[in-house]
């Protein structure tokens, strides 16, 4: 056995459902062998749910990845949590050195189930640091609205033109989620900087939400490190991901994550 192996960048969420757990997750379901490199824990207050936000020093980030690359090597590296412009800046030097062919971005900014922004400031960082060096990102809507600059994202023209803005940031391609902004579908808008490749489905109404987006860049790179084209990985991280809604589920009174299981169970 020689399987792909593949890296995740990326928080620590305790709750399992979202962060590197959701990223190991789904690259196991994925077929590859998952490494990480922690960059933050968050763990909850019980009662309310609210986040509490430890990250680690850049010191042990670098060590962390020296691990990886050189130490073992991977077919395919995200980010995900990336909580201050000194972490930001430091994971864009390393992968940018890393000649690692396939680097997914997804440029975390909020949490699901709080409404507390991370640092704008962040958002200036993952431009100059991140999306230069990025194959794909994949921003959900409110994401992609301040990266491209844009007050808010509404329809389907605004999504489009959001992915030309993020496009001449420079990854090769822009994976736009949009989900939260239709009443009654999902769309998924990959950008080139030539062609559109737009995918609908019908909306999967649940607010069990939680790790959607992270297993849904988790998903793109573990196809990427198999040696999938950007639009195959695009389209089985979109099944992979309705598959984890339709059987989500709540953990508490709070929040509940997607079932990784469900693809690999055809469900
Ligand atoms: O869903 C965004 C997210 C990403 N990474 C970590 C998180 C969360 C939300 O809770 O905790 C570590």
């Amino acid at each position: 056995m020689n399987p792909k192996k593949a890296l995740t960048i990326a928080g620590s969420d305790c709750s399992g459902g979202a962060g590197l757990q959701a990223d190991l997750k789904t690259f196991q379901e994925r077929d590859v062998y998952g490494m990480t490199v922690v960059t933050v824990t968050v763990a909850m207050v019980p009662d309310t749910w609210a986040h509490i936000v430890k990250p680690l020093p850049v010191e042990t980030i670098k060590e962390q990845f020296a691990t990886i690359i050189p130490g073992i090597g991977a077919d395919a590296i995200k980010t995900g949590m990336l909580p201050t412009v000194e972490i930001i800046d430091a994971v864009g030097a390393l992968l940018a050195k890393s000649n690692c062919p396939h680097i997914v971005i997804d440029p975390v900014m909020v949490c699901k189930g709080t409404s507390e922004p991370l640092f704008p400031e962040n958002t200036e960082a993952m431009k100059r640091s991140l999306l230069p060096i990025a194959e794909v990102v994949t921003p959900n809507t409110f994401e992609a609205a301040q990266l491209a600059g844009m007050d808010d994202i509404k329809n389907k023209d605004d999504i489009l033109a959001a992915a030309e803005a993020i496009h001449k940031l420079g990854p090769k391609y822009v994976l736009i989620k949009a989900a939260r902004i239709f009443a009654d579908k999902a769309m998924d808008v990959l950008y080139d900087g030539k062609q559109f490749t737009i995918k609908e489905n019908p909306r999967i109404n649940t607010t069990w939400t939680h790790g959607a987006g992270c297993s849904f860049s988790a998903c793109v790179t573990a196809e990427l490190a198999k040696g999938a084209s950007v639009e195959e990985a695009a389209a089985t991280a979109t099944a992979f991901v309705n598959a984890g809604l339709r059987e989500s589920f709540p953990y508490n009174k709070f929040t509940g994550p997607i079932y990784h299981k469900a693809f690999a169970k055809g469900l």
